[in-house]
């Protein structure tokens, strides 16, 4: 899969040279590119944000160097000159947004199956709507929120759907049993896990993990998963009614 980034912060992703994606990324399963939006501004300060018309606290980020950027990425066609973008398979550009779709597990496997995602990271109070309405002509965008609480800007959420995005993709993860007994994938919590010492300051591992009846140990777990759902994400649970 191919990910390009669009910042004003670019450092912010180094951490993705880390760990799996890392590793990911020096098989070539993952090709990442970061693009620091000041590098697409033509005037000589180098400015990203402009007061916004109407008024209002904060800035607004200009709809120049956004074009610029993303043209370069995504190639620079008239709206009308691109219907195949419009098509499965082109790239999807994603400006992460408290205004947007919740991000959930189910939408991280979609776009895990994509080729090209484009991430723009706005700040500051957002970015000229003109460039959502003119990329929206162009091709797939989308708003996507990673909840419901401020945060200074998208990089953070950025990272956080290139992470649970990124795990999907085939042969990232070295174990793909380990995707599937996961939290969420099966719609209820993961259940608790234990291992060596079998007792620890007092407290002792449940006697049907060492019992080896795995019948008995499926049914545990399976039990705690609903218990542990029911008890901090009833939200979780197929309604009754
Ligand atoms: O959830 N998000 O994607 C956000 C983006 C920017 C600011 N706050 C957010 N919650």
């Amino acid at each position: 899969m191919r990910i390009d980034i669009v910042t004003i912060f670019p450092e912010f992703f180094d951490v993705l040279d880390l760990s799996l994606l890392g590793k990911a990324r020096q098989s070539g399963l993952i090709d990442l590119g970061v693009h620091n939006l000041r590098d697409s501004t033509i005037d000589r300060h180098h400015s990203v944000d402009d007061t916004p018309y109407g008024g209002g606290a904060g800035m607004v980020m200009k709809a120049e160097p956004w074009g610029a950027a993303l043209d370069a990425i995504l190639g620079s066609d008239a709206p009308a000159a691109a219907p195949a973008a419009q098509a499965e398979g082109g790239p999807i550009l994603i400006f992460p947004s408290p205004a947007g779709d919740q991000f959930t597990q189910a939408m991280a496997r979609e776009l895990s199956l994509e080729q090209h995602l484009v991430f723009g990271c706005g700040r500051y109070e957002g970015i000229d709507q003109r460039v959502v309405d003119h990329y929206s002509q162009r091709g797939r965008v989308r708003l996507v929120s990673l909840g419901d609480y401020v945060l200074n800007g998208g990089e953070v959420a950025v990272m956080a759907m290139i992470e649970a995005i990124g795990r999907l993709i085939p042969g990232v993860v070295g174990n793909p049993a380990s995707l599937v007994e996961e939290s969420h994938e099966d719609g209820l919590l993961e259940y608790p896990s234990y291992t060596k010492p079998a007792s620890w300051r007092g407290l002792e591992v449940p006697p049907v993990l060492l019992s080896g009846n795995h019948g008995a140990i499926s049914t545990w777990r399976r039990q705690q998963q609903i218990e542990r759902t029911e008890r901090v994400r009833p939200d979780l649970l197929p309604r009754t009614i």
